[in-house]
């Protein structure tokens, strides 16, 4: 199987997120996740790394919007002149707008911060730009060889990209690579996109929200006890002509592999319902039981039933990498869920 990949998100490191409480800690969304993927892959052998093509911005800002995709690309540098020397290293806003805010964009750079974040997990360091658009162009490579050959790919992204909507950064995202993905593939047939990691796809379900060609699903911790909090809720089923083509499978905390594969089940029969000609999937590992952000407790042999249950619906597949915080067995826990995909078995 072939991954995209790039080293260019090496640029990201983000120094620290804000938890919940106000306390200020090293970021888990860390470039060791990568070189445990990378070195698991090599170990398995059958997958080789391909760096992908420069597709430009039009795919991302195909699916965002344009006021934000700037906001990202110069805020680290306009940063850069009124922060003080603590404060340099990242932009991370305090402030955000109520449900009453005006419409007005603000101008301040803290006002557009706080206006494209919607929380403390997304600082935007030097790299950030470039490391989110090398992403999505992995995100892209993938896509392409999928769209010509039919093949099963390995988008290997990061940043991570589902909390990303339209217009907002969070949850470790800047621009949803799924999405772009998924977009790009809808220009040739219609595309479902099923994301499987434990939190709730927000940034995915905002961009499709209202879309007939793209069928998005998301199956995760409940969010009236899990991050995102404000999405995920089984009544979000869409809206205008998208309305029944998105769904939402919460899942209480302590689910385990029993329950998942339940939902899992259930979401598998919308998308052959759906008869899409390519299968995005959002594949974050943090469903795995000793994951430090996860509530839910699937196993890795768990994880790769899942990933068997997907690779047989028999539709070509983009696998977008998306969380996962258990460094340690980020490597196994993703090759589990790849082993089903490989063309030979
Ligand atoms: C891509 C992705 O997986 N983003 C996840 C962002 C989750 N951020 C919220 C973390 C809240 C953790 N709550 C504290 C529990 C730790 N004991
Ligand atoms: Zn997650």
């Amino acid at each position: 199987m072939n991954v995209y990949y790039s080293e260019t998100h090496r640029q990201h490191q983000p120094p620290f997120e804000v938890f919940d409480g106000g306390e200020r800690i090293a970021n888990f969304e860390t470039p060791a996740r990568m070189d445990r993927i990378l070195s698991a892959l090599q170990a398995d052998g059958r997958f080789n790394l391909r760096q992908p093509d420069d597709f430009g911005e039009a795919p991302l800002l195909a699916v965002h919007d344009a006021g934000y995709l700037s906001f990202l690309k110069t805020a680290f540098v306009e940063w850069q002149h009124e922060a003080s020397d603590y404060e340099k290293i990242a932009l991370l806003p305090a402030t955000f707008p109520p449900r009453t805010a005006s419409k007005n964009i603000p101008t301040s750079l803290l006002g557009r911060a706080g206006y494209y974040t919607m929380d403390l997990s997304a600082p935007i360091t030097a790299g950030t730009y470039p490391a989110a658009y090398a992403s999505a162009q992995c995100a892209l490579g993938a896509a392409q060889e999928t769209a010509k050959s039919g093949k099963n790919t390995f988008a290997l992204c990061r940043p991570p990209g589902h909390h990303a909507g339209k217009a907002n950064c969070g949850g470790y995202c800047y621009i949803n690579n799924a999405a772009v993905a998924a977009n790009w593939l809808a220009s040739k047939g219609k595309v479902a996109l099923l994301d499987v990691d434990y939190h709730a796809g927000n940034g995915t379900q905002d961009i499709f929200y209202e879309r007939v060609d793209v069928l998005s699903i998301s199956i995760h911790g409940d969010p009236n006890e899990e991050y995102p909090y404000f999405n995920g809720f089984e009544d979000e089923t869409g809206a205008g002509p998208g309305l029944g083509l998105h769904r939402n499978f919460p899942l209480a905390p302590g689910a385990d592999d029993q329950a998942y594969l339940q939902a899992l089940s259930e979401a598998l029969g919308l998308v052959r319902d759906f008869h899409p000609q390519t299968l995005v999937v959002s594949a974050g590992m943090d469903i795995y039981g000793e994951d430090p952000l996860g509530k839910i407790r699937i196993s890795t042999p768990g994880i790769a039933e899942i990933g068997r249950q997907i690779a047989g619906l028999g539709l070509p597949t983009v696998i977008v990498m998306e969380g996962g915080y258990n460094t340690e067995m980020l490597g196994l826990n993703m090759t589990s869920f790849l082993g089903a995909f490989h063309e030979t078995e």
